[in-house]
């Protein structure tokens, strides 16, 4: 048998077997390694009589890419094998209970939000959620504010289209007009959640939080605005009395509007909420205007009802002390495990809102 022929049967048989990646590497290395046999061959292609070279050299050649290809399948099997073998051993079941507990914590105004919601819904109002993406008709026009309203400029829309169809939220409210599309009146709810405008600088985020709050049903006048707003403030603020006045405004969805401040004062350069002779405003409200209720097929001669608007954020910030709005937005950890709230501390009314 030639030399070629016993390299080839010798090595297919080694090849044949159940090899790891360093066996085959081995393999590799015993034939085309710098004394490997396959490269001695070639070595000798020079002392070959002139009539077997070509032929031998071919031959070899042949054998050469043959293996070559083997082998560097072998490999790629070998290493999924490899793999597959690996990630069966180190499966990690992730229901067990973990070892290096690290407590998380619920950012400022998550818990904000959270209270928020249990006040009112101790007090008959239902939380309810809609799209970050809104149309515009959801958007303004159901809310009386139809196309060339300046008030559609005043709020820097971010738009997602070209013919300005669809955009991001600028305030909750669509969340409301959603709800009254779908159910019938009396309505008793609120709209927490994210809202965005073009604005940015110090006291402006282009992303910021509202709620709203909308309360249709027969009889309801400025007076039960009033009450349950104060009640609010109150439990928001954990004291039992505030400083409230409403100040004439303009919304083109309520009518008549108007703006709420809050009294105030500085003590030792601590901010006291509900005494003092300083006012802060703290939120937008009004009488639903007609055509509001109109457009989502409520009959303004049976129902009529409030809603307003609280940013969330500057309620936050006054609430817990923290002075720049833009580091809830900064996402770092050391500010929220300063900042943070316990998960496990869920908010409740008679608990204590943050305690
Ligand atoms: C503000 C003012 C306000 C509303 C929001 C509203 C929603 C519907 C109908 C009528 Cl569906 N009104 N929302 C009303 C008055 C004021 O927000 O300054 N927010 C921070």
């Amino acid at each position: 048998m030639s030399d070629l022929k016993k390299i080839k049967e010798e090595f297919l048989s080694k090849l044949n077997k159940k090899l790891n990646v360093s066996e085959i590497n081995q393999i590799k290395t015993d034939l085309f390694g710098k004394n490997g046999l396959v490269s001695s061959q070639f070595k000798k292609i020079g002392t070959i009589a002139d009539s077997e070279r070509k032929k031998f050299a071919s031959d070899l050649n042949i054998i050469k890419d043959e293996f070559q290809n083997l082998i560097n399948s072998k490999i790629n099997e070998a290493e999924i094998n490899e793999i597959n073998e690996k990630l069966k051993k180190e499966k990690i079941d992730v229901t067990l209970p973990e070892r290096n507990f690290v407590r998380g914590k619920i950012h400022p105004v998550s818990q904000t939000i959270d209270e928020i919601s249990s006040i009112f819904s101790e007090i008959g109002f239902s939380v309810e959620e809609g799209p970050d993406v809104e149309n515009e008709y959801n958007n303004f026009t159901a809310l009386n504010t139809p196309e060339h309203h300046p008030a559609r400029d005043m709020h820097d829309t971010f738009y997602l289209d070209e013919k300005k169809e669809k955009l991001l939220r600028t305030h909750t409210s669509p969340v409301q007009i959603r709800t009254m599309l779908k159910d019938k009146p009396p309505f008793k709810i609120i709209a927490p959640g994210r809202t965005y405008r073009s604005d940015s600088d110090q006291t402006h985020s282009p992303m910021f939080h509202q709620v709203e709050g909308l309360h249709i049903d027969k009889d309801i006048n400025m007076g039960h605005l009033k009450g349950y707003l104060n009640y609010f403030i109150k439990e928001f603020f954990e004291v039992n009395k505030i400083k409230m006045r409403f100040r004439p405004s303009h919304f083109p969805f309520t009518e008549p509007s108007a703006e709420v401040d809050i009294g105030y004062q500085i003590k030792d350069g601590k901010i006291i909420i509900g005494e003092g002779d300083k006012w802060l405003e703290i939120l937008g409200c009004g009488m639903v205007h007609p055509n509001v209720l109109k457009n989502v097929k409520v009959n303004p001669e049976k129902f009529q009802g409030y809603a307003f608007g609280i940013g969330i954020d500057r309620l936050a910030m006054l609430k817990y002390g923290i002075n720049d709005l833009r580091s809830f937005f900064e996402c770092d950890y050391r500010w929220l495990n300063h900042f943070g709230f316990d998960p496990l501390d869920v908010p409740t009314n008679y608990r204590g809102l943050s305690r």
